[in-house]
């Protein structure tokens, strides 16, 4: 027992002499500051911007690149679906727009969703790759509710991927 309190006892005495008040102080210090700077660290940010949803309800969003008509993500629907009580026409007119996070083209249908009176919000058209009406695939200034079962009252254009371009 007396031994185990003299090594103890060396120990302290050691301890003592060597760690000052001012050294603890300042490993204190050191680790604090370094402990504040973790969260600044360069962290990889790719896979959280990647995952960031796209705006639906905005015309600048890539696949309105050829619309024309009201966005049925603000009309109770949503950037692919007709809002509750209306149908979508089942002719319709495409374009090809590019989405800059792939560097890819991507064939989109723009279907005109039918049976209520115009939703009149978020008036979106971009018109890219628009073409005369005598080609009207490919011309987007139809109200295609014409054609559909729901009769010809025009509510809003969903945009739904069709295809991708091969790489
Ligand atoms: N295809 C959209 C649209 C609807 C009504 C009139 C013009 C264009």
């Amino acid at each position: 027992m007396a031994r185990y309190d003299d090594v103890v006892e060396g120990f302290t005495r050691r301890l003592a002499k060597t760690v000052t008040r001012r050294s603890i102080l300042r490993s204190l210090g050191g680790f604090l500051v370094g402990a504040a700077g973790i969260p600044l660290l360069p962290v990889s940010r790719g896979r959280a911007e990647r995952a960031a949803e796209p705006d639906e309800t905005s015309c600048d969003y890539w696949r309105y690149c050829a619309a024309d008509g009201f966005l049925c993500a603000c009309c109770g629907g949503s950037a692919t679906a007709c809002p509750p009580g209306t149908e979508s026409a089942p002719v319709t007119w495409v374009g090809t727009c590019r989405n800059a996070s792939d560097g890819r083209d991507y064939i989109v249908s723009y279907n005109d969703c039918c049976g209520k009176s115009s939703c009149g919000r978020c008036f979106c058209n971009r018109n890219e790759g628009d073409r005369p009406a005598y080609s009207p695939a490919t011309a987007n200034d139809y109200n295609w509710c014409a054609g559909s079962k729901a009769g010809v009252p025009y509510h809003c254009t969903v945009s739904r991927i069709v295809s991708v371009a091969p790489k």
